[in-house]
């Protein structure tokens, strides 16, 4: 063989190296999906150190995170994680060509890392949980082994010079690794999709009951007719959606249980979806906002919820609240997939409409949004009372206990922030001269929304129009008729609530207890 060709052979046989490690973490990967399908998808090992990663992510990178891809945070995250597997595959492939045994050892230590963090996952009960990432290091290491043997043997009936490597064998096997990758995806998809089937089913015969205190009707004052402004009531494809759930849980409304236990607990309950539908149920409009939410952000909705009064429960559970010598003051609401929310046991007794809700707008609850029953408490933020796919009450102190987010530097009570939006114009916006018509939304839920004022430039605050107003937990609309000259000007907006606070100035950011600040719009004037 001649010099160049000898370069050229080891240079393609490194790019098949390469090739091998991909197609072994391609079957590795897949076969644990197939596996997880079976044991429990959460327990896949992207999931599972993605979740992990979720798990260990410091509250400003959580907040980059959200600020930078917003919803799609977790799509990326698990980008970047494939990407970094496909780099460390390559690598792999690589190794095994000089050390087989060495490349197929690797293969398994990631099968390690991923079991280990499918065990170590709040929501993993059983060791199970380790399969699907052992039984896929199993077939990629083997894929590898195959594969780097058939780089490195000689062709068949050729003496080992060590310079050929059997190309008919790579191709073979090499092919039967793609197409088992291949069918092993495909049938994890289907397993996937049968068992989110019966969560689907049990969610499609959900027949809401008529609510035996339906919701005020919303006055026609409260829903103002301005192009560009959020409708009153948010439809729930538009809600945002903030959780941690890389797989968003699909739970069996027939097989659900709700478990009410803890300090001052005299009658712990266990209670179905059944028995939660036959009790007395009440239909509120709520507005639900997250502590994320920078100043302007869109993590703010309105809906219309149907649910149980959680208050009642309680006290059928023998429950007091601290004002009557009740000695838990901290109400701690489990998820199935081990998020952990933390409540004031006196918010929730108060009084207020804080409820354990089935429905949202008129139909159960969507899978994104907590089937089959999720918490919902007027006047807190959604990380301090809004448990999605909840299943467990405890009765405890926040003495004794730190919830998830509260471990992660985030305040342990949370009441909202009053505060006041421009939806429109919207940034950047080239309005024609004449009258412009600002408007947007105010919120400080359970407190209620007093006025709004509006600003131009450095020019005196100036009462905005008010919509009529619903309830004090629902956010309300204004707006302002603003006779706009050309040039470019800066809309600010402020809100005060019913305790008479106006929002302050002061710009802080989300972390820990919500961001503050006025929000304001520049525009062109044309
Ligand atoms: N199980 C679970 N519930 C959860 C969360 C979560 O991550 N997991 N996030 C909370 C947060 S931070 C908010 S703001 C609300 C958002 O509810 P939504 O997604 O229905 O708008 O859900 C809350 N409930
Ligand atoms: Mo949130």
């Amino acid at each position: 063989m001649t010099q160049v060709n000898e370069t050229r052979a080891v240079a393609s046989r490194r790019i098949l190296a390469g090739l091998s490690g991909l197609l072994a973490a391609a079957v590795s990967l897949t076969a644990a999906e197939l596996a997880a399908a079976a044991v429990r998808p959460e327990a896949g090992p992207v999931v599972a150190v993605g979740g992990s990663a979720v798990d260990r992510t410091p509250a400003a990178v959580k907040d980059w995170a959200i600020r930078t891809f917003g919803e799609a945070d977790k799509l990326v995250l698990q980008l970047g994680i494939l990407g970094v597997l496909a780099l460390c595959a390559v690598a792999l492939g690589l190794l095994a060509l000089r050390h087989r045994r060495a490349g197929a050892a690797g293969v398994l230590v990631f099968g390690a890392v991923g079991a280990a963090a499918a065990l170590s996952r709040p929501d993993s009960a059983s060791w199970t949980d380790a399969l699907p990432s052992v039984a896929g290091a199993l077939a990629g290491a083997a894929v590898l082994h195959v594969l780097a043997g058939r780089l490195t043997a000689p062709p068949a009936d050729t003496p080992d010079t060590g310079a050929g490597w059997d190309r008919r064998g790579f191709l073979i096997a090499a092919s039967a690794a793609a197409a088992a990758s291949a069918g092993a995806g495909v049938a994890a998809r289907v397993a996937a999709g049968a068992r989110g089937g019966d969560a689907a089913a049990s969610r499609d015969a959900v027949g809401l009951p008529r609510p035996a205190s339906p919701a005020a009707a919303i006055p026609s004052g409260a829903a103002l007719r301005v192009p560009g402004l959020q409708p009153f009531t948010t439809p729930n494809k538009d809600f945002y959606r903030v959780d941690t759930a890389l797989v968003v849980p699909k739970v069996d409304a027939g097989a659900w249980r709700l478990r009410i236990h803890g300090t001052g607990v005299r009658t712990p309950l266990i209670l179905t979806f059944r028995d939660l539908l036959e009790r007395a149920l009440v239909e509120r409009d709520i507005t639900l906002n997250c502590v994320s939410n920078e100043v302007g952000g869109p993590y703010v909705g309105n809906a219309r919820w149907i649910g149980v009064p959680l208050a009642p429960l309680l006290r059928e559970a023998g429950v007091r609240p601290p004002s009557r010598g009740g000695r838990a003051d901290q109400l701690v609401s489990r998820s199935v997939d081990g998020m952990t929310i933390g409540t004031p046991v006196e918010d929730v007794m108060d009084g207020r409409d804080a409820l354990l809700a089935v429905g949202m707008n008129g139909e159960p609850l969507p899978f994104d949004h907590g089937f089959p029953v999720r918490m919902v408490v007027p006047g807190l933020y959604g990380y301090v009372s809004a448990c999605k796919w909840i299943e467990d009450i405890e009765l405890t102190s926040f003495d004794a206990y730190d919830a998830y987010w509260v471990k992660r530097d985030w305040a342990r009570e949370a009441p909202v922030k009053t505060q006041s939006r421009i939806d429109t114009p919207k940034p950047f916006a080239r309005p024609g001269a004449g009258t412009v018509m600002v408007a947007g939304v105010a919120w400080a839920q359970h407190r209620g929304i007093d006025a709004v004022e509006v600003r131009v430039d450095d020019g005196p605050w100036r009462r905005a129009e008010l919509a009529a107003e619903h309830t004090a937990d629902t956010w309300r609309q204004w707006s302002f008729a603003w006779k706009a000259t050309p040039g470019s000007h800066t809309l600010t907006v402020r809100a005060t609530d019913r305790t008479g606070t106006t929002q302050t100035e002061k710009r802080t950011r989300t972390v820990p207890d919500g961001a503050s600040g006025w929000h304001s719009v520049v525009v062109t004037v044309e």
